[in-house]
């Protein structure tokens, strides 16, 4: 984890306010790049300091209770949204022992995933964190020892297995909530373009009585698993043939922007997008995905399972859990299965 470079104005939280982004004229809108240094790759998972981390560990491990947060990797079998190619898994015995070995073939976004910094550029400037190209990430740029031609890891995923994606988490139980104020008071689909405004997740967390402490990772609950599993296959299939796919998600929005950036280290949810899909149909000039990813190197996390953990949450009253969510040590890599366990 990095301190902010010397000469940027940070606020109590030891970030710049809001209103300060972007930090250099001339970046994309409201990137935060410089803030820890030309080369950084860890973006908002720099807020996850040890001493907030070890905190987290003992204001929320008390019970030990442990519940997965990972979709199966063949969750989704014959075709994946976004034309994904789908989990194979080849068996192989080891005759004459009694011995077998699996290969794993997979995109890296097609269960519950992070979406890394190599995956989402500002598709204006064409620029991802930091200011890198196509061209850096394509192995055509300068490789680690300065030669031209090789084949670079820059802003790969690696970086983010070096010390995890771990500590304080919270559940919006965005769809818990939306079924005790009557859903029809509510209306949100999650195969469609339906936005949850910012207002809506505020009142789930005062419903439920969670607070939110700076550098917390935010999890959204939307429904989209139960959602998905009340469609029948024909249904899914047409929704494969949508493109770009319909999603429900969080609201692109500036106060969206504001809130995430006040609070969080990274977001994720249930549903295969986090935000509202596809974007630039409620604001034009950027993106959730182009500013949380590239302009502040915040994970994204999606297709989470979270139906487990929310019942968990309501059973025992309480939506703050220990986050341990280890991604695949992959070198350069683009995304990462989430290998994610809450722990109350
Ligand atoms: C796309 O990149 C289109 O999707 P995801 O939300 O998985 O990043």
């Amino acid at each position: 984890m990095a301190p902010p470079a010397p000469g940027i104005k940070v606020n109590a939280d030891g970030v710049p306010d809001f209103d300060a982004l972007p930090l250099r004229e001339g970046d994309p809108p409201y990137s935060a790049w410089g803030l820890y240094g030309a080369d950084d790759e860890l973006g908002t998972l720099n807020r996850l300091t040890d001493e907030r981390v070890a905190a987290a560990a003992q204001g929320e491990i008390r019970t030990g209770k442990r519940i997965s947060l990972n979709w199966p990797l063949d969750a989704q079998p014959g075709r994946a949204f976004f034309q994904r190619a789908t989990f194979r898994q080849e068996m192989m015995a080891k005759a004459p022992l009694a011995v077998n070995d699996d290969v794993w073939t997979f995109n890296s976004q097609v269960s519950t995933q992070w979406d890394g910094l190599r995956h989402f550029a500002y598709q204006g400037a064409r620029r991802f964190y930091g200011g890198r190209t196509q061209k850096d990430i394509h192995g055509q740029g300068r490789d680690e020892d300065g030669k031209e031609g090789g084949k670079g890891t820059v802003l790969g995923i690696h970086a983010w297995a070096e010390q995890g994606i771990i500590g304080r988490a919270i559940l919006i139980d965005y769809h818990g909530w939306r079924e005790s104020q009557g859903v029809a008071a509510k209306p949100f689909d999650s195969f469609a373009t339906s936005p949850i405004p910012l207002e809506d997740l505020k009142a789930c967390l005062a419903a439920q009585g969670t607070e939110v402490k700076f550098g917390d990772i935010l999890f959204v609950r939307t429904g989209f698993h139960l959602a998905r599993s009340g469609k029948n296959p024909a249904e899914i299939w047409d929704h494969h043939e949508k493109v770009p796919h319909p999603f429900g998600g969080v609201q692109q929005s500036e106060e969206m922007l504001r809130w995430i950036w006040s609070s969080f280290a990274a977001v994720a949810g249930d549903h295969p997008t986090f935000e509202c899909w596809p974007p630039w149909t409620q604001v034009k000039e950027w993106s959730l995905h182009e500013v949380l990813l590239s302009g502040w190197g915040c994970p994204i996390g999606e297709l989470f399972d979270l139906e487990a953990l929310a019942a968990h949450c309501r059973a025992s009253k309480r939506w703050s859990f220990f986050l341990s969510s280890e991604p695949c040590y992959v070198p350069g890599g683009v995304a990462s299965p989430a290998n994610a366990v809450a722990i109350f």
